[in-house]
């Protein structure tokens, strides 16, 4: 039986810092029914996409900090969400910061979560790895403080029942690290929806930085071939309270190839017609991970290296 979906990609241009909720929320209802019109039944939402990139400031008031988390999703805010995809019976990707009371303590992740076409919540995942820094660096316009407002996410990277195939999540910069796409590659994931908020100068460096388009498409394209899953990848980008950041928002075949791409820095869907038996085909053959990788060879080769024996 074919498994065949519409997913989308729904590119958000900036938020400002003052723009409440209630006026993000109305943005992604609106691109959520332009993707249902094209026939769509999943649709990827960028990370942090409720707010403005608040890790860019720092911000020593508790109570001015603990605004830009959510606790319970829906919450009063995203509630219009959750009916839309119900209405429309499309499902979604959304990312945002959240606060929770879990071992005795306040907690705050980097999350994302999966919502099936019934509106109600299928999966979440918390975010791994976090780029930046735990305080101010001297002389940066813009911080990058991940590290100082949220912990490493405590989920892994589980795959979810969905979608007619096995979907998996990634924030941002997990995009950037092959493990993340291989734990979900081992379970035989079909799809992976990642959203992203990329400064374009993030590194400081002008020649890293002015590879920041490819490294971006880079890493995506590389982790769906190597791990047989179709990847959809969707920027919060533009000019956001001065920071550029990037877009080209993809959608990306088990290949690897780019089927679409945005070509604004604005809201923007786009769409593709994702056969998730593609990847099947790649599994059975090049990418037989139980035929052909070798997990018990590795720690030999990294012995044999260090004993001074060149491979
Ligand atoms: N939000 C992110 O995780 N951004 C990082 C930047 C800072 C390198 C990224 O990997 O895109």
């Amino acid at each position: 039986m074919s498994r065949q979906i519409i997913v989308a990609s729904a590119q958000m241009g900036p938020i400002a810092k003052t723009e409440p909720r209630q006026s993000c929320v109305a943005r992604m209802v609106d691109m959520l029914r332009e993707a249902h019109g094209r026939g769509a039944r999943l649709v990827v939402f960028p990370e942090l996409a409720l707010t403005s990139f608040f890790p860019r400031w720092m911000i020593e008031d508790k109570d001015e900090l603990e605004a830009w988390y959510e606790e319970d999703l829906p919450s009063p805010a995203t509630q219009p969400l959750f009916e839309a995809a119900a209405e429309l019976a499309v499902g979604f990707y959304l990312g945002y910061a959240e606060r929770v009371s879990e071992e005795g303590r306040i907690r705050h992740f980097n999350t994302s979560v999966l919502v099936g076409p019934d509106g109600k919540i299928i999966g979440k995942y918390r975010k791994v790895h976090l780029p930046g820094h735990d305080a101010p660096q001297p002389g940066r316009t813009f911080q990058h403080l991940e590290k100082r407002y949220f912990e490493p996410g405590n989920l892994g990277f589980p795959v979810f029942d969905g979608f007619g195939g096995r979907v998996g999540m990634m924030i941002c910069n997990d995009r950037r690290w092959p493990e993340a796409y291989r734990v979900m590659g081992l379970q035989g994931v079909d799809l992976i929806a990642l959203g992203y908020n990329t400064p374009v100068d993030h590194t400081g460096h002008t020649d890293i930085d002015s590879l920041t388009q490819f490294h971006n498409h880079l890493s995506m394209q590389a982790g769906a071939y190597q791990n047989a899953s179709w990847v959809v990848g969707t920027a919060k980008c533009g000019r956001e309270e001065g920071s550029m950041m990037v877009g080209q928002s993809v959608i990306i075949a088990p290949s690897g190839e780019i089927v679409a791409m945005a070509s604004t820095l604005e809201d923007e869907v786009i769409t593709a017609k994702a056969d998730l038996d593609l990847g099947t085909r790649y599994r059975e053959t090049i990418f037989d991970f139980a035929r052909h990788r070798e997990p018990d060879s590795y720690g030999l080769i990294v012995e044999r290296k260090g004993a001074g024996d060149p491979i």
